[in-house]
């Protein structure tokens, strides 16, 4: 089974964050449905692994937190994009829910890459470098326009390669330690820290 993990991003986000799409030249916007926060990339994982790896990630407890979005980026960097991506606000239960999914792989026996985990939501892939859209897409302030959202959950999914682009299914949802601000707040019909 070819495995990551993310985190699910709500439905009504993945479709504003997909009408941010413009047209570029040479360019794969990912689907709205399938648009998500990485935090840990599996590859192939064999069956007794799999097993390990359920049992260990519903260990994993990091308080429940809120992510904004910051402006867009490009990978490796703004000038030379192959990627197109949505940043995130700094918020560090996320990066150490990020170190500890990744360390849980890690004893799981599969290999995680040392780049620091850098949070981004990842809109589109490009084929050619160097366009004057890229350029005007990403001197774009999207900022204000995404709303923030609220993370109660990581998710184990399976990336399904078919003939028309990857198929992302939701094995299963590991659910985060519930605190008394998010709880208050979602009572009162605010979104939580
Ligand atoms: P990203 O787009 O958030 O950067 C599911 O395939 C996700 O796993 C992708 O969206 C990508 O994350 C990440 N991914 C896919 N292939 C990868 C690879 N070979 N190495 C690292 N991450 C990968």
């Amino acid at each position: 089974m070819r495995l990551f993990i993310a985190i699910e991003i709500p439905d009504d986000l993945k479709k504003m964050i997909g009408r941010l799409r413009v047209e570029i030249p040479g360019t794969r916007w990912v689907q709205a449905e399938q648009i998500h926060l990485t935090l840990a990339f599996l590859g192939e994982v064999d069956e007794p692994t799999f097993e390990l790896l359920n049992e260990e990630l519903g260990r994993v407890k990091v308080p429940e937190f809120r992510l904004c979005f910051s402006g867009v980026g490009g990978f490796p960097d703004r000038h030379r994009p192959r990627v197109l991506w949505v940043g995130l606000e700094p918020q560090p239960r996320l990066q150490a829910l990020a170190a500890m999914v990744r360390e849980t792989v890690r004893a799981c026996g599969i290999q995680q890459e040392e780049r620091p985990f850098s949070p981004h939501v990842t809109l589109a892939r490009l084929k050619l470098p160097h366009s004057r859209q890229a350029d005007a897409f990403l001197d774009q302030p999207h900022k204000q326009k995404l709303p923030p959202f609220l993370v109660q959950e990581f998710t184990l999914f399976q990336s399904r390669l078919t003939a028309q682009g990857a198929v992302h299914v939701q094995i299963k949802n590991y659910r985060l330690a519930a605190t008394a601000d998010c709880t208050q707040r979602r009572k009162s019909g605010k979104v939580g820290t």
